[in-house]
């Protein structure tokens, strides 16, 4: 029987976004809980020598970076399918992750939602003011960018779901978080709704932040 792992801290919008794959399939996975602080630990070196996390693991085949995850889990899991079929179609969905991963995140979330959110919350810092101020205008390209490849399309490759829409939401719902967002989503009423769509599928909700580290306490 396949057996499904991933290794995360709770609050990981990356490791969510595996979740959510799994949870989409209607997988039934583990959660391995990463400990804040052994990061660096030659334990979890071991797993992700970057020190990051999600870290995956199926039947002993050990896989780090989301979007390799992602892609996996489609292939051995192939239904429901998430990824389209007409090669335009995936080329906007592969295009959809990498700014995901590129631009959303490097300099923005990372810098954005660290300092609200991940920071505060889990490491007892504050805020650094400068650090976002500076980010803002990165951040306000990268959320007009999404707003115009998501247009009125319901998901970003069309009318299905797909790995990019999986990707991005655990991202933007981050952002949901922070002061930030009046300014940089909730202007972009087609990039809201979607997000308000994302977040009301079940996939979404079992994998919040609480739901996360309820499973994380049980494993
Ligand atoms: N490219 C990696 C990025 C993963 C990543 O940055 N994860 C964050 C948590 S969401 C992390 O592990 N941060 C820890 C650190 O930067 O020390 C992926 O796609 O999996």
């Amino acid at each position: 029987m396949s057996e499904f792992t991933v290794h995360t801290i709770p609050g990981s919008p990356f490791a969510r976004a595996v979740l959510a794959t799994l949870e989409e399939k209607g997988a039934r996975y583990r959660l391995a809980p990463v400990m804040p602080g052994t990061m660096r630990s030659p334990e979890h070196l071991a797993r992700h020598p970057f020190g990051r996390v999600p870290v995956f693991e199926h039947n002993g085949f050990v896989i780090y970076e989301t979007q390799a995850i992602l892609r996996y889990l489609d292939r051995v899991l192939p239904e429901p399918s998430l990824t389209p079929a007409d090669p335009k179609a995936a080329a906007r969905m592969d295009q959809a992750m990498n700014v995901n991963d590129w631009y959303l995140f490097q300099g923005v979330g990372n810098v954005i939602t660290f300092h609200r959110v991940v920071g505060p919350k889990l490491m007892g810092l504050q805020p650094d003011e400068a650090a976002i101020a500076a980010a803002m205008p990165k951040a306000q390209a990268v959320f007009d960018e999404l707003a115009r490849l998501l247009g009125e399309r319901t998901y970003f490759t069309g009318e299905a779901l797909s790995l990019a829409d999986i990707l991005v939401a655990p991202q933007l719902a981050f952002f949901t978080l922070t002061p930030e967002w009046a300014e940089l989503g909730a202007p972009h009423a087609n990039l809201a709704a979607w997000l308000a769509r994302m977040e009301a599928r079940p996939s979404m909700q079992a994998t919040t932040w609480e739901r996360v580290s309820e499973m994380a306490k049980a494993a």
